[in-house]
C-alpha cells in the first residue's frame, strides 16, 4: 500500500516534472521566434537605416566601417547622414511613440540623462571601447605660452562635471553662461588648473573645437578659465580634421576634443608627430550604436539580415 502510493506519487511528480519542462521549452522557443519577429518588425519600420550625425564625426567614419564589416548590416543597411539636432528630434519623437530608432550615439551626452538608453554591443569592435578625451596643442605652445599651457596641461574633468554644463545648457542657458556657473560652483578644481599660473595681460590664444555639445561645453570652461587669467581667447568653431590639421599646422593653439584612441583615430595618426598630446581631460567617453532600451535587441551582430 505505502508502496504503491510512493509509486504513484513519484510517478505523477515525475510526469508533472515532464509538463513543466516541456513548457519551458515551448515558452522559450515562442519567445525567441517573437525576438526575432521583434527585432524583424523594428527593422523593417526603421527601414535598415541607422540614424546618423554630421558627415565629419569620427563616429560616422566608424559606421561606415560597421556596415562594411558585419555581415548583417553588408547586406543592405544604410547609415542617414543628418545633424546631431536632427538625430536627437528623431530620437525623441521615435521614444514619445515607443517606435524603433538605432543611432549613432556617445557618451558624454545630454541624451542619456534624458531618456533610457543603451549601446548595442559592438564584437567586432569597430567603435572601439570606453575612451578619453585629449587635449593637443600646436608645438610650441609651451615656450611660446607658458602659462596657458599650464593651465591646458592640467585641465582634468570627469563626465559628470561635462554633464552638468551640457544639462545647463539643455535647460535654455548659453553654454558661455553654463561654463561660467559651472567654474563658479568648482573653484577648488579650477584652483588645481590655475595654481601658480601668473596673469597676463590680454595675451592672444586660439583654441579651435568641434560644436558638439561635449566640446562646446568643455572648450566654454577652458576658455573662460584662461579669460580670467587674463587671456583674450578666441573660439573657432571647426570640424574634426581641421581641428588636428589647424593644430598640427600651428594655426589654431590648441584643442580639448580629441576623442581617442578610437573615434579620431585616422585623422590623429595623420598628424600626431605634428602636435603635442598633453593627455586626457576625461576619461569614460564612448560610441557606438545606441537604441531605447524598450527594444529587443543587445548586439549589432543579430540586427536583421535586410529581406
Ligand atoms: N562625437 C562627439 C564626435 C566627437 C564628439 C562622438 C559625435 C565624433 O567625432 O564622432
Amino acid at each position: 500500500m505505502f508502496n504503491r502510493d510512493w509509486k504513484r506519487i513519484g510517478l505523477l511528480l515525475g510526469f508533472s516534472l515532464l509538463i513543466i519542462i516541456a513548457g519551458c521549452g515551448t515558452d522559450k522557443n515562442t519567445k525567441e521566434k517573437a525576438s526575432d519577429n521583434s527585432s524583424k518588425n523594428d527593422a523593417d519600420k526603421v527601414n535598415y537605416t541607422i540614424t546618423g550625425i554630421e558627415p565629419g564625426a569620427g563616429i560616422m567614419q566608424a559606421t561606415e566601417k560597421a556596415l562594411k564589416e558585419y555581415e548583417n548590416l553588408a547586406a543592405g543597411w544604410k547609415v542617414d547622414i543628418a545633424s546631431t539636432g536632427a538625430m536627437t528630434a528623431e530620437l525623441s519623437k521615435a521614444i514619445d511613440k515607443k517606435k524603433p530608432i538605432i543611432i549613432t550615439g556617445w557618451t558624454p551626452h545630454w541624451k542619456f540623462a534624458k531618456y533610457d538608453l543603451k549601446f548595442l554591443e559592438d564584437p567586432k569592435g569597430i567603435y572601439g571601447d570606453v575612451e578619453v578625451i585629449k587635449t593637443i596643442a600646436r608645438k610650441g605652445l609651451k615656450e611660446d605660452m607658458p602659462n596657458a599651457y599650464q593651465i591646458l596641461e592640467r585641465f582634468y574633468w570627469t563626465p559628470e562635471d561635462m554633464e552638468s554644463v551640457m544639462l545647463a545648457s539643455q535647460d535654455g542657458k548659453s553654454m558661455e553662461e553654463a561654463a561660467k556657473e559651472w567654474i563658479e560652483a568648482n573653484m577648488d578644481k579650477i584652483a588645481e588648473w590655475t595654481d601658480g599660473v601668473n596673469e597676463v595681460n590680454g595675451t592672444a590664444i586660439e583654441l579651435v573645437h568641434t560644436q558638439w555639445d561635449s566640446e562646446m561645453a568643455s572648450t566654454n570652461v577652458v576658455a573662460e578659465v584662461l579669460r580670467q587669467k587674463g587671456f583674450d581667447v578666441k573660439m573657432t568653431p571647426v570640424d574634426v580634421a581641421i581641428m588636428f590639421q589647424s593644430v598640427a599646422a600651428g594655426e589654431g593653439d590648441a584643442a580639448v576634443g580629441a576623442w581617442l584612441p578610437a573615434t579620431h583615430k585616422d585623422v590623429y595618426e595623420k598628424y600626431k608627430d605634428e602636435l603635442d598630446d598633453l593627455g586626457a581631460n576625461l576619461e569614460g567617453a564612448k560610441i557606438g550604436l545606441v537604441v531605447p532600451i524598450y527594444m529587443d535587441i543587445e548586439s549589432i551582430e543579430d540586427l536583421p539580415f535586410p529581406s
